[in-house]
């Protein structure tokens, strides 16, 4: 607005040639300024296939960011090659979010912009590293959970198991005891972030498959409790927001064909 106002003032002045073009390009980064300005209102745009898949944990943060946005949602292999033909895919590979004028890519790249710009990121560079920590190993869990649907039929009930050894040998563990340790209602600095957004991402996916998976947890049982009640969280969670069920036959016959997934798939992406 000062920027504007100044802009008029020096327009009025009298004009000799060279402060009639310092006075044109004042104008012009006022312009930039104004087109900047619009390009960081405009709400974010997610493009993926229609499911929960990498893009989830983004859809779960703008959500807890307060974030409205859009989704570009496709259905088939050819939607996925136009959108590789427009160019916006640094790697050929979604997800992207079109955000701030940029076309950002790579599921981590995405989740640190949104979690940096939003206050979701600690308040320090230690409190980033913890939260690095604990997220990294939740993602560790939620990709297992994530390809857990295109293994194959003899292998699913081994794949289970493990995935459930994991959850409450390895992972939840350690967050149980950083809630205990700590005694605060928050995994990191007493305020909300990141980490607890994809923890409670990935707690109720583990009870989509075992529901009684937090049964020794006391503290991830109240941690649970608090988080689902936050009113952008609860939202969240209603029916008819964009959070997306998860897969199904129907859903993974689309993902398969799209992206042509092979019979070892699964097995890549269990570490
Ligand atoms: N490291 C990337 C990320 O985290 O974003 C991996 C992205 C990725 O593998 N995306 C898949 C893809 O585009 C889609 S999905 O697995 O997330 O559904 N695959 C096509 C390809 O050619 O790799």
């Amino acid at each position: 607005m000062f920027a504007l106002s100044s802009c008029i003032q020096g327009g009025q002045q009298e004009e000799s040639s060279s402060t009639s073009v310092l006075v044109r390009l004042f104008v012009l980064s006022c312009l930039s300024e104004n087109q900047e300005l619009r390009i960081m209102a405009a709400k974010p745009k997610l493009y993926y296939f229609d499911g929960r898949g990498r893009m989830e944990s983004v859809r779960w943060l703008l959500a807890a960011a307060g974030v409205e946005y859009e989704e570009v949602l496709f259905q088939t292999a050819e939607d996925f090659k136009n959108l590789i033909k427009s160019g916006k895919l640094m790697y050929d590979q979604v997800p992207m979010v079109e955000m701030d004028g940029m076309s950002i890519v790579q599921t981590r790249a995405i989740l640190k912009y949104i979690a940096t710009k939003y206050n979701l990121y600690g308040k320090d560079l230690k409190e980033r590293a913890i939260i690095d920590m604990y997220v990294e190993g939740m993602r560790d869990l939620n990709d297992m959970i994530m390809f857990f649907p295109f293994s194959l039929p003899e292998e699913k009930q081994k794949i289970l198991n493990y995935i459930l050894e994991r959850a409450t040998q390895r992972f939840f563990p350690v967050y149980e005891k950083a809630l205990k340790d700590h005694g605060k209602n928050y995994l990191v600095g007493n305020q909300l972030s990141w980490a607890d957004v994809q923890l409670l991402e990935v707690i109720l996916m583990v009870e989509e498959l075992k529901s009684d998976i937090l049964s020794a947890f006391p503290k991830l049982q109240e941690f649970k409790a608090r988080v689902i009640k936050l009113p952008r969280i609860q939202k969240f969670l209603q029916p008819g927001s964009p959070r997306k069920p998860p897969v199904d036959d129907a859903s993974f016959e689309v993902s398969r064909k799209i992206y042509k997934i092979d019979k070892n798939f699964v097995l890549k992406h269990m570490s």
